[in-house]
């Protein structure tokens, strides 16, 4: 998540992982989301727990960035043994919040440089980036949003370009980068009425410009820059309905997009670089390494497959499976897709509390979100 300080990250995260722990949502979604450092959860837990029974803010991020690791595990009734033994039985999902304040004023010295540095080059490993846009700043700047829309991007392009000597690889662009940048409106309970294409329209229209140089600077970044979305997805985000001396933490939009965006949508994404031919294979290989898990639960890799592979070497084994799949034999993974959403509506995906339900229903959850208004994907 990168955002300007005060820009919703922290809360965002809080209200994802503390929504995430109450039994009606595990319920309803058929998988418990586990901090991997119990006392990170422990923290988030507070955060959520204080907005919700007390109205009470969690504090803004000073000096220091956490990486927080979850574990996406679900009971898998079925597919047990083959998941178990493919170790695919939970997805991870690492989320990086950082203080705003860094992209926005000098560092304090050679310590903390070394230190900004090092959390830009943790947050740069991502898949996905989601920018965030604060709602609260265009609501601040109502009928001439372009002067906070046109700093925000600036600043970001100039952030990066202050570090990118130091965060490249010896001058070299970087392989591992998130290639997919969302643009993300958070706080969107403050304008109610603006859904995702009024979200894009106002981008586009007062600060095109800029996401156009923002993705020229990102694109001398990134090794196989055509294979790079910036600024051509949308989505929008409330992490509460804030009240004078309430906080509705049930009132949610969007949050429950994070996880199918992080998984599904970006192996999908991934996978129509790879078919157009737009990157490399060293490329395409070191992309299709983490998706063991994703492509096992969508039915690409087979138990049997995934059992051959021996553990040593076993991403980079995957990464060479997908690839050779990725001919024709992807365009009918396609189809097959549509038909297993099918199959698990008509048995009922509640029921079927395994990985290959939970990451189909989340790309049921994105076409809802497209027909909801709160997320627009790039047809590219
Ligand atoms: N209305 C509304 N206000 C929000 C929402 N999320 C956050 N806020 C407000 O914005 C403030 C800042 O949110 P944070 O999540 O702490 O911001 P941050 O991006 O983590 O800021 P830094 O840690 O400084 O980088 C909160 O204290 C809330 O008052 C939201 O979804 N809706
Ligand atoms: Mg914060």
């Amino acid at each position: 998540m990168f955002g300007e300080s005060g820009s919703g990250k922290t809360v965002l995260l809080s209200s994802f992982y503390g929504a995430a722990q109450e039994p009606h949502n595990i319920k309803k979604h058929g998988f418990n989301v586990l901090a991997e450092n119990p006392s990170q959860g422990t923290h988030l837990s507070q955060n959520y727990l204080g907005m919700k029974q007390s109205a009470t803010l969690p504090e803004t991020n000073r000096f220091s960035a956490k990486s927080y690791s979850f574990l996406v595990k679900v009971k898998h009734r079925a597919q047990a043994k083959a998941a178990k033994q493919a170790g695919a039985d939970a997805l991870r999902v690492v989320w990086h919040d950082y203080p705003g304040e860094w992209f926005e004023r000098d560092v304090s010295g050679p310590e903390e440089a070394q230190r900004r540095i090092d959390t830009f080059g943790d947050l740069l490993q991502s898949d996905v980036a989601f920018l965030m846009v604060d709602g609260q700043r265009l609501l601040d700047n109502v009928g001439e949003e372009e002067r906070y829309l046109k700093s925000l991007f600036t600043n970001y392009c100039n952030a990066l370009l202050l570090m990118r000597d130091d965060l490249l690889d010896n001058g070299k662009p970087l392989v591992t980068f998130p290639r997919i940048w969302i643009l993300a409106l958070s706080k969107s309970d403050l304008v109610p009425d603006m859904d995702v294409y009024e979200f894009r329209d106002l981008l586009l229209g007062k600060a095109g410009a800029d996401m156009e140089k923002l993705r020229d600077v990102l694109a001398t970044m990134v090794e196989s820059n055509r294979a790079l979305s910036v600024g051509e997805d949308f989505v929008i985000f409330s992490s509460a309905k804030f009240e004078a001396n309430k906080i509705e933490v049930s009132k949610r939009v969007g949050l429950d997009l994070v996880l199918p965006l992080a998984s599904v949508f970006a192996f999908e994404r991934q996978l129509r670089w790879v078919q157009a031919g737009h990157i490399g294979r060293k490329v395409a290989l070191k992309l299709l390494e983490n998706a063991e898990v994703v492509s096992f639960g969508l039915g690409i890799l087979g138990g049997g497959i995934a059992k051959l592979i021996g553990s040593k070497n076993k991403a980079a084994a995957v990464a060479g499976f997908l690839l050779a799949q990725a001919g024709p034999a992807l365009a009918e993974y396609a189809k097959n897709l549509e038909k297993k959403v099918a199959d698990l509506d008509a048995q009922g995906i509640a029921k079927q509390e395994d990985l290959t339900a939970v990451l189909t229903k989340f790309r049921a959850d994105l076409y809802k979100a497209e027909e909801e208004r709160i997320f627009l994907r790039s047809l590219l």
